[in-house]
This record gives C-alpha cells, sequence and structure tokens, in this order.
C-alpha cells in the first residue's frame, strides 16, 4: 500500500498536514516532531505507508538503511554535536502511537523529557 487515506503521517506527506519539514527526496521525508522529548527530535518516515517494523520485509533493507544514516546527517545540520538516539517504537506494547513506520532522532543538552 503506498498511502492510507486514515493515517496522519501519510497526509503529512501528502501535504494535508502542514510539518516542519526538514528533510526530502523521493522515498523519504523528515519533520520535527510535535511533542518534542528532546531539545532537537525528528522523525524520518518512508512516504510509502508501512505501519509499522512489524511489517518489514528483507526488500526494506535499503529503505531502513537510508533511514538511519539520515539521522546523523540531520542532527549535524541542526547543530547536534555531542550526540544522539535513535528510537523506533514498533506496536502497542512497543509505545507505538502513529501505524506509519517512524525513526525518532532526538539530540541536544540532557536531561531530556523521556529517557
Ligand atoms: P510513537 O509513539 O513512536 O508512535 O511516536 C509518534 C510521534 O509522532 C509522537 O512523538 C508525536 C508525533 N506526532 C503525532 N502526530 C503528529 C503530527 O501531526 N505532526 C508531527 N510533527 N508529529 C506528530
Amino acid at each position: 500500500m503506498s498511502a492510507d487515506p486514515n493515517c496522519i503521517f501519510c497526509k503529512i506527506v501528502a501535504g494535508q498536514i502542514p510539518s516542519k519539514k526538514v528533510y526530502e527526496d523521493e522515498e523519504l521525508l523528515a519533520f520535527h516532531d510535535i511533542h518534542p522529548w528532546a531539545p532537537v527530535h525528528v522523525l524520518i518516515i518512508p512516504k510509502r505507508h508501512i505501519a509499522s517494523m512489524a511489517e518489514v520485509t528483507e526488500a526494506d533493507a535499503a529503505l531502513l538503511g537510508r533511514m538511519t544514516t539520515l539521522g546523523p546527517r540531520l542532527m549535524k545540520e541542526l547543530g547536534v554535536t555531542n550526540g544522539f538516539r535513535h528510537i523506533i517504537n514498533t506496536g502497542a506494547d512497543g509505545g507505538q502511537e502513529v501505524f506509519h513506520l517512524h525513526l525518532h532522532v532526538m539530540g541536544g543538552p540532557r536531561p531530556w523529557l523521556k529517557g
């Protein structure tokens, strides 16, 4: 499935809901989290609707690699110089609230709101 009409992040990809974008290409979008847990908190998502890490397959390995390697680049561009954290929540017990795959990338001076 390429887009889910009920998915909030698909609506962000489509420009139907505004976001503070920090990066975009043909297959990825990155934007600031609306409820940041850290001084800098961005979400990196595939434009294609993938509900969670529970749905990914071997065919998504390159996409996931691009998502994880984009994180350090964005932290550098956003002025994070002293380390950062990658988190992917999966499923209800994994703390996932939005069911469109997203990588949280957080940085900035601690302590943070969570963790
Ligand atoms: P998770 O618990 O891993 O599913 O995190 C979902 C994150 O998505 C949460 O930190 C808040 C963020 N979020 C939810 N709705 C929106 C939105 O409409 N815009 C933006 N920028 N972030 C959102």
